[in-house]
């Protein structure tokens, strides 16, 4: 059914705002960021909104790092309470007209939650990306309050990309990235420079992309109070309005040039798929993807017929060529992802009709290019970018550990759904408990759980220097990117699955399921890698009915850190697990 909302904010009018740019060098590699409440204009038309922000910006400053070269950050908590955002759980998934709940400003009935309200900014800064010793890594229990120093040192001893800081407070970090705590991070390199790839604006922008919904007074005129909405059928906020860098909808004016812009989804749970359209059509064939999660791609590649897919925490960078447009000449960056996203495909010609109530997505647009009279200027793209990674040969991976995880949703009837991270371990043949069962062919591997929730005992012992294989099984109906810290993965395949879980196969801690390489009936996806998942990622996206597995190797630091979905919604209930990464010689001492 197509139903249209009417916008309440005029698309298109605030100009795209450049993060302050905070170049490491420039201060010794020694920075100091303020994290504090502070107030920010989301639209033109709106009220400024109470926000908690890095340096009290939404998004907070750009920090730019060269590799090789440490950054000291002193992360100074100065922020107060009460939490800018009021969160709410609606009593009814629609309204009174039947749209649902979460397409709409205001509270809907939902009651403002008190716990959440009285958070006092109690935080802890994760570098999203960053191969960064344990102690400094974030760990999500190791909270900093207000007025008590955090001094964390990030090495940077790694590749060009861009990587992202935000709060990742155990439990609450949908609200406090929500408040406004995420801020770009970017490591150049000297590889990027021999490229002559755009560095700095105006033709290398960042594009964070976050949606938001905010409050209404008794008028229904929008308040610009941030709103985490939820209800009883979605536990995840996906809120009607997409803000990039930390405007709803906003213009960008270009030169007839190419641009790069580096993408990143840091929305809660919303994933995108991206389509640049012009008149009537989309024209995807502008766009060239040079890089990932972790810097650039090996070669240049097309971004999929149907779009940009860009799930929680996935970056991209991107080569836009406006070179041969007139002026006056308009593009619109479009959505067509449904929320929750579950990998279903939507043709890019038909992005224009995306709006979708059903689908919590009532606005598909997310910002506009606007072509400017100016000098033309081309560049020429180089065929070959990456040369310094490889996947991993067969040997390589041949006596690798092989991790298996079930990502599991269990229905619960006063409470929000629950959704778990199932670490599996192969069963002894005299196991009587309940039992996964993982059939390939002829060939039935039997498992059970061993770890279910965050503070269950950490199970994974990764090796430094080693590569490991992670399977990662999706027993759940929506897509969840999966993240793992510190080092970078490759994928090796995604597998279409079909599965049975009996009654009651699901509790707080056990898991009974028979799973089966192979397409179930029902299933409409393609299960393909995109070009552009095939460099260095640490986000991946496991669909519905796949499984997806990936070779990692942890090579620098030893120590407790964490692998999580990035649906903040998720990784706070409960889809986090810890690991520990230890070093060879300390092995044997290992219990
Ligand atoms: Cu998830």
């Amino acid at each position: 059914m197509t139903r249209v909302l009417t916008q309440p904010l005029v698309p298109f009018v605030d100009t795209l705002p450049v993060p302050p740019r905070l170049l490491a060098p420039q201060h010794d590699g020694r920075l100091t960021v303020a994290i504090r409440a502070a107030a920010h204009r989301f639209h033109r038309d709106l009220p400024e909104s109470p926000i908690w922000g890095f340096d009290g910006t939404v998004p907070g400053p750009t920090i730019e790092a060269e590799r090789a070269q440490p950054v000291r950050v002193e992360w100074r908590n100065e922020l107060h309470g009460p939490l800018p955002v009021v969160v709410t759980i609606a009593p009814e998934a629609t309204d009174a007209d039947g749209v649902p709940v979460q397409a709409v400003p205001g509270l809907s009935g939902g009651a403002p939650d008190e716990h959440a309200t009285a958070l006092a900014g109690h935080t802890v800064v994760h570098l999203h990306g960053g191969l960064t010793p344990a102690s400094y890594d974030g760990w999500a229990e190791n909270l900093f309050a207000p007025g008590q120093p955090a001094v964390f040192h990030y090495p940077m001893d790694q590749r060009a990309a861009l990587l992202w800081y935000h709060d990742h407070v155990m439990g609450v970090t949908k609200y406090d990235v929500y408040a406004g705590l995420a801020g770009l991070w970017i490591i150049r390199d000297e590889r990027e420079r021999e490229l002559g790839l755009p560095e700095g604006p105006p033709f290398e922008l960042p594009l964070l992309i976050q949606d938001r919904n905010f409050d209404v007074d008794d008028q229904e005129r929008l308040t610009g109070q941030l709103v985490h909405k939820t209800d009883p059928d979605v536990m995840e906020a996906f809120a009607p309005f997409t803000t990039v860098n930390g405007k709803v909808w906003p213009v960008l004016d270009v030169q007839p040039a190419t641009y790069r812009f580096r993408v990143l989804n840091g929305s809660n749970a919303r994933t995108y798929r991206l389509v640049l359209f012009g008149d009537e059509a989309p024209e995807l064939e502008r766009i060239t993807q040079i890089g990932t999660d972790h810097g650039l791609l090996r070669a240049p590649v097309s971004v999929p017929p149907d779009g940009l897919v860009l799930a929680s925490a996935e970056r991209a960078d991107l080569l836009v060529d406006f070179s041969d447009l007139e002026p006056g000449s308009e593009l619109t960056l479009l959505n067509t992802a449904a929320a929750p996203f579950d990998g279903s495909a939507f043709p890019a010609a038909d992005a224009g009709d995306a709006a979708d109530l059903d689908g919590l997505l009532p606005y598909p647009q997310v910002m506009r290019f606007r072509v400017i009279q100016d000098q033309v200027t081309r560049r020429k793209i180089p065929h070959q970018l990456a040369t310094d990674y490889r996947s991993p040969t067969p040997e390589a991976l041949a006596g690798a550990p092989r991790r298996a995880i079930a990502l599991v949703e269990r229905e619960l009837d006063d409470a929000p759904n629950m959704l778990t991270m199932r670490e599996l371990e192969i069963a002894p043949d005299d196991h009587t408990g309940p039992l996964l069962t993982l059939t390939e062919g002829e060939q039935t591997t039997r498992y059970r759980t061993v770890a279910s929730h965050f503070e269950d005992a950490t199970t994974f012992f990764p090796m430094l220097g080693e590569y490991e294989v992670w399977q990662l099984i999706n027993l759940t109906g929506d897509t969840h990117p999966i993240h793992l810290h510190l080092d970078p993965f490759q994928i090796l395949s995604r597998r279409a699955i079909r599965y049975e879980i009996p009654q009651d196969g699901i509790d707080d801690f056990d898991l009974a399921a028979s799973i089966t390489l192979g397409r179930d009936p029902d299933d409409q996806l393609d299960h393909a890698i995109d070009d552009n998942e095939r460099g260095l990622k640490d986000t991946i996206r496991v669909n519905p009915h796949e499984i997806v597995e990936l070779a990692v190797r942890f090579t620098t630091y030893a120590g407790r850190y964490m692998y999580h979905c990035h649906i903040l919604e998720h990784e706070d209930r409960d889809m986090m697990r810890p690991f520990v990464t230890m070093p060879h010689d300390l092995m044997p001492f290992m219990a």
